[in-house]
C-alpha cells in the first residue's frame, strides 16, 4: 500500500514536471511564432518620417480580443508630452503622470474619447488614467500651454509599430493571412492620404514594405516659445 502510495507520488511528481515543460515550450513557440514586417516610411523628398504609424489589419481571420490588461504611459516633461505619437489597441489604459516643474491641464475634444484632467501638479505618476474604449485618433492638448500637443491612435488590430527617427519599424508576430497594411501621421496632407497595401504572410516568412507620406508644411512648434532665452508661458 505505502509503495502504491509512493508510485503515485513519483508518478504525480512526473506528470508535473512534464505538464511544467511542456507549458514552458508552449509558451516559447508561441512566442516565437509569426512573422517580422520591416516598414521605411519616408516623405516626398525621401528623408525619413518619424511618429509615422503603421498598422497591418487581417483580412482573413477575426482578431480575438485583448485579454491583456495593459497600461501605457504618456509623460509630461519640460513642457512637452513624451511622446508625440502613442498607437495603441482598444481597450488599453493610458497613464498621464506629470514629471515636469510646473503644473499641467490635459484635455481632448475628439470623439474617439472626451476627457479632461484639471490641472495637477508635478509628482502625480500614475494616478491619472484613462481607457481608451473606442477606435480613432484622439488629440491630447494642455489648457495652459497651447503648443503641448500629442496624438494617441486608437486601433482595432493589434499589428501595428511606430517609425523612430530613421522612418524605420517592425511590426512582430504576425500571423499567417492576409492583411491591409497601412500608414497614418498625424502631419499628413488630407489631400493626399497614405496608401494601403495588401500583404500576405505565408509559412512565417519575414517581408518589408515602403511608405511616402504627404506632410503638410504645419509643423506646429512641440516647444514652449522662447523669447530673449526666457520662455514666455510657465
Ligand atoms: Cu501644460
Amino acid at each position: 500500500m505505502r509503495n502504491c502510495i509512493k508510485k503515485n507520488n513519483y508518478f504525480m511528481i512526473f506528470t508535473e514536471i512534464t505538464i511544467s515543460f511542456f507549458f514552458f515550450i508552449v509558451v516559447l513557440v508561441s512566442n516565437c511564432y509569426g512573422a517580422n514586417l520591416k516598414a521605411l516610411v519616408t516623405d516626398t523628398e525621401g528623408k525619413p518620417v518619424e511618429f509615422a504609424v503603421v498598422t497591418a489589419t487581417p483580412t482573413s481571420f477575426t482578431v480575438k480580443e485583448s485579454k491583456h490588461q495593459v497600461t501605457v504611459i504618456i509623460d509630461q516633461v519640460d513642457k512637452e508630452f513624451i511622446d508625440y505619437v502613442t498607437p495603441i489597441q482598444v481597450g488599453t489604459t493610458v497613464s498621464f503622470p506629470n514629471n515636469d516643474k510646473i503644473r499641467h491641464h490635459i484635455y481632448s475634444f475628439s470623439p474617439a474619447k472626451t476627457f479632461e484632467i484639471p490641472l495637477y501638479p508635478p509628482g502625480v505618476k500614475a494616478e491619472n488614467k484613462v481607457l481608451f474604449d473606442k477606435p480613432g485618433v484622439v488629440v491630447i492638448g494642455c489648457n495652459i500651454h497651447d503648443w503641448m500637443k500629442a496624438y494617441i491612435y486608437v486601433l482595432e488590430t493589434p499589428y501595428f509599430a511606430r517609425s523612430d527617427s530613421q522612418g524605420k519599424m517592425t511590426i512582430n508576430n504576425l500571423p499567417d493571412g492576409q492583411y491591409d497594411v497601412a500608414i497614418w501621421h498625424p502631419n499628413q496632407d488630407p489631400k493626399s492620404p497614405g496608401q494601403t497595401m495588401k500583404v500576405s504572410v505565408v509559412n512565417n516568412k519575414d517581408g518589408d514594405v515602403k511608405f511616402t507620406v504627404h506632410l503638410t508644411h504645419q509643423w506646429s512648434s512641440r516647444r514652449a516659445p522662447v523669447l530673449g532665452g526666457v520662455g514666455l508661458y510657465h
